[in-house]
């Protein structure tokens, strides 16, 4: 195709005087607050996926459940080795609470549901309970 100098001129003046796709205002739900650049406007994205929360398991001391039991517990639930499990185990002793394991919600729910059945059955008072992991993009 053959343009014409006044078409050409034309294409040029439009293509210099071009506004950015995305130049605010619209209500796209995925645009943020926009930064002033250098003479241009930049349109700062939320990002749109986010990553699944993860939630920490953790296990309560008391003064009743055996050691060994607990002990047990990090390594049949948890996948511990005995040396993971006896630091694990001696931590709650000591500190009143420790983290056995951090998954996604409904694997931390399982654990917990299957951690505490076990404990009951067995006759034992140990507590296992889930707590949310801070994570570094939340406000
Ligand atoms: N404190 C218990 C004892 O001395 C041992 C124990 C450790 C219990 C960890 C619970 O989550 C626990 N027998």
């Amino acid at each position: 195709m053959r343009l014409e100098t006044d078409e050409v001129r034309t294409l040029m003046t439009q293509y210099r005087t071009l506004q950015p796709l995305s130049s605010g205002g619209g209500n796209d739900p995925t645009e943020g607050p926009e930064m002033e650049g250098e003479g241009q406007t930049l349109t700062k994205y939320r990002p749109k996926v986010k990553r699944p929360s993860l939630y920490k398991v953790i296990l309560l001391n008391d003064d009743f459940t055996p050691q060994d039991f607990v002990v047990f517990v990090l390594r049949k639930f948890f996948h511990k080795t005995e040396d993971e499990a006896v630091k694990i185990m001696l931590q709650v002793h000591h500190q009143g609470a420790g983290v056995a394991g951090v998954y996604s919600f409904e694997v931390a729910e399982t654990k917990v549901y299957l951690v505490n059945e076990f404990s009951r059955s067995k006759q034992h008072p140990l507590k296992c309970i889930m707590e949310k992991e801070s994570s570094s993009d939340e406000d």
